[in-house]
């Protein structure tokens, strides 16, 4: 990481790391955001310091900012002063937010990149872009240019802020200016059905460096840059576009492996107890259609009608905290959800058993490090996933050998080569993975936790922050 010797790290993001919240009475209290983005950047301000600009959106947030719109956290009681940083929290009025966040963000970028194009709301995308993403991006970059000092690191996070890079460069043309996209890059046959294709990526091009979790991403990547007129040194790992000359890399995000592996929790006999069964199979998702919950569910079925003996002796435990309600496609997919799963309950379950135990909160990390512990198997089936972070930390989390079941579609399963690997979209490859997962021999289960093990403690979280910024500080030669 930069010392501030070498001037400090400005990190933006649109989600923030904690918010702000009316407790009892006039207290307000601080809370962790939980995510994929922030779990993963958080660890590092935590330890290094520097400034986080981000969207304020708790309802006590702008209670506790100073004038300039800032406030150090972790804003806890028994938080140490050297393990605070800066948060620059911004606002915007609700039309900007709407059309940034709700349109052009996640239902343009979210579902292309996600290679769910029908779901994208094309015929919107100026509306969405001019009332929404061009000026929400704007000031972010006010917001950067405000905090910028010579030497500073400017590092950004994610599809809502692929504009950011090009406004950031017009105003300091000397930044150092790096990206990291946390969701897949989609083939250019989806992303350049974007009408401001262009745009997003000459503003990409003129970062210096672009990661991406895995090198299938970098090549989606690199064949747009192709179809748009531009040149690409696979050996390099440098693309040209008009005036414009990028690095790209695959980076794989990894976990906090100390954490999750030191953590002392355990959670297995209150939920045996609890829902009545031997084995507890975990889903933990943040609630997207991308995860595939529905198609998991038919698999847990396929399963129990394939193999009844396992009938009152199996729990399938889905935690998937609630995201993005305040889209109606959201909505409607946890309705159809809790319905899905009642009439499953319904169908299967017993007066002692219940065979879906379906939770819609979010719990401290710590607890749910327990929840991972208490399982047998971890059945983490997106239909497409840039990364997948619950994958990395149920195996960081069990030093005793479980089974993993993993969709082929994701980041982590290009690392975790001793996953069961499934088509989530395939039912019956589904059912035998969680009988091959339950019935596994001791000696497999362990040579292929082994693996998976040595990869979540090689390439944790500290390796993937210092290999990106070490390659964002080498110079293009
Ligand atoms: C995006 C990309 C990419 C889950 N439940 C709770 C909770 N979580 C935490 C997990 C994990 C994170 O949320 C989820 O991360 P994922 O990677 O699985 O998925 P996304 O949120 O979709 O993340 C993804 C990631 O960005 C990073 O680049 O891997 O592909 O879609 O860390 O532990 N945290 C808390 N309570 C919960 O109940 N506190």
């Amino acid at each position: 990481m930069p010392d501030s010797n070498e001037g400090k790290l400005i990190v933006v993001s649109n989600a923030e790391p904690y918010k702000h919240v009316f407790g009892e009475g006039d207290q307000v209290r601080c809370l962790e955001v939980g995510g994929g983005l922030t779990t993963a950047m958080n660890p590092q301000m935590r330890k290094a310091g520097g400034l986080w600009i981000a969207y304020g959106r708790g309802e006590a947030d702008f209670q506790v900012v100073d004038s300039a719109g800032k406030v150090m956290v972790p804003d806890f009681p028994e938080t140490e002063p050297e393990e605070k940083y800066g948060l620059k929290r911004i606002d915007f009025e609700s039309s900007v937010y709407e059309n940034f966040y709700r349109g052009y963000a996640n239902k343009i970028l979210w579902p292309i990149c996600h290679t769910f194009p029908t779901r994208a709301d094309l015929k919107k995308e100026r509306g969405y872009w001019k009332k929404g993403y061009l000026p929400a991006n704007e000031k972010y970059a006010q917001a950067v240019l405000d905090a910028y000092r010579p030497g500073d690191t400017v590092w950004i996070h994610d599809y809502h802020l692929a504009i950011l890079p090009g406004l950031i460069r017009d105003k300091i043309p000397e930044a150092k200016i790096g990206l990291f996209w946390h969701i897949p890059w989609a083939p250019w046959e989806n992303f350049l059905k974007i009408p401001h294709d262009r745009e997003i990526m000459e503003s990409i091009m003129s970062a210096d460096l672009f990661g991406l979790h895995v090198s299938d991403y970098v090549e989606n990547f690199f064949r747009c840059v192709e179809k748009l007129g531009g040149r690409v040194d696979r050996d390099q790992g440098i693309c040209e576009l008009d005036r414009y000359s990028l690095k790209v890399g695959a980076h794989p995000l990894g976990v906090n492996y100390p954490f999750f592996a030191g953590a002392d929790t355990e959670k297995k006999e209150e939920f045996r107890q609890e829902y009545g069964a031997e084995e507890i199979i975990l889903g933990v998702d943040r609630q997207d259609y991308s995860k595939c919950i529905p198609e998991r569910i038919r698999g847990f079925e396929e399963f129990l009608l394939r193999y009844p003996d396992y009938q009152e002796k199996v729990t399938l435990i889905q935690r998937t905290p609630e995201s993005r309600t305040e889209i109606e496609e959201y909505q409607i997919e946890q309705d159809d959800i809790n319905r899905e799963i009642s009439a499953f309950n319904g169908k299967h379950g017993t007066h002692q058993w219940v065979p879906i135990k379906l939770f819609w909160e979010g719990i401290p990390q710590e607890e749910l490090i327990g929840e991972y512990r208490a399982a047998d198997v971890a059945l983490i089936t997106p239909g497409i996933d840039g990364m997948n972070l619950v994958a990395k930390e149920f195996v960081a989390a069990n030093e005793r050998p479980k089974a993993l079941i993993l969709s082929e579609f994701t980041g982590s399963n290009r690392q975790l080569e001793g996953a069961i690997t499934v088509n989530p979209y395939d039912k019956e490859e589904v059912a035998e993975a969680i009988k091959n997962a339950l019935e596994m021999e001791e000696k497999e289960k362990k040579d292929r936790w082994d693996q998976m093990r040595r990869v979540v403690r090689e390439q944790d979280l500290p390796t993937w922050a210092e290999d990106f910024l070490t390659d964002l500080n080498k110079e293009i030669v």
